[in-house]
């Protein structure tokens, strides 16, 4: 990576709350690289030779928490990969880190070598986020979690795991916390007022 410290922002929030759609928006109007951590695990389950593999789809199925060490080994290489071929060096971490064990394994890994700048958390009621994840099953995003049984776990680890680690962020006042119920542009509009703060 650069001699500059990578910029980080983590993107939180519950299964189907739009993370990943408004880390696209992000993408382009500022220019961060997009890691989603799901996204990573997935690819590496269907990676051929993978030791993971079983571990991973295990985990997705039942909303469990992948291991740190796989998860944040995955998002390191991806950041060093994105580096060397395209220069960007800041990144948009989707969906991580979302238990005690993720934030433990990343500031061991990874806090003294990156500048987290901010939280963003997209807040949106269950109900929202569970027609949406069904209506993207309904459409065939082959997701192996996007039914109901998996949605309610995925569900319990969010309120008993993840929730601690954004009240661990919003303690330092680094959460910018962001309605994600409505329209996609609605949501950006709110996401844009938040990058404003950032100077460069
Ligand atoms: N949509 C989005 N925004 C909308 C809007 N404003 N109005 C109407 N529709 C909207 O959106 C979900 C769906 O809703 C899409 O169809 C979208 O078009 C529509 P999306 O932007 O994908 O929301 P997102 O929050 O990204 O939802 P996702 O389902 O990806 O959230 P999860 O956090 O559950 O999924 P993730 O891929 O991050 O993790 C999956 C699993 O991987 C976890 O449960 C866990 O088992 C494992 N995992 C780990 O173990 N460790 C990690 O660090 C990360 C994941
Ligand atoms: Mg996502």
């Amino acid at each position: 990576m650069s001699s500059e410290k990578p910029k980080v922002i983590f993107v939180l929030g519950a299964p189907g709350a739009g993370k990943g759609t408004q880390c696209s928006n992000i993408v382009k109007t500022y220019g961060y690289a997009h890691l989603s951590a799901g996204d990573l695990l997935r690819e590496e389950r269907q990676r051929s030779g993978s030791e993971f593999g079983e571990l991973i789809e295990d985990c997705i199925v039942n909303g469990k928490i992948v291991p740190v060490a796989v998860t944040c080994s995955l998002l390191e290489n991806a950041m060093t990969k994105c580096f060397a071929e395209t220069g960007t060096n800041k990144f948009l971490i989707d969906g991580f880190p979302r238990n005690r064990d993720n934030l433990d394994g990343w500031t061991l890994q990874m806090s003294e070598k990156v500048d987290l700048q901010f939280v963003i958390v997209f807040d949106c009621t269950e109900e929202v986020c569970v027609e949406r994840c069904l209506k993207r099953g309904a459409a065939g995003s082959g997701r192996t979690d996007d039914n109901l049984e998996s949605l309610k776990k995925r569900f319990n680890t969010f309120y008993n795991d993840s929730l601690p680690i954004i009240e661990f962020y919003d303690a330092k006042n680094l959460v910018r916390k962001i309605n994600g119920v409505g329209d996609a542009d609605v949501v950006f509009e709110s996401v844009q007022k938040v990058f404003k703060e950032i100077k460069d």
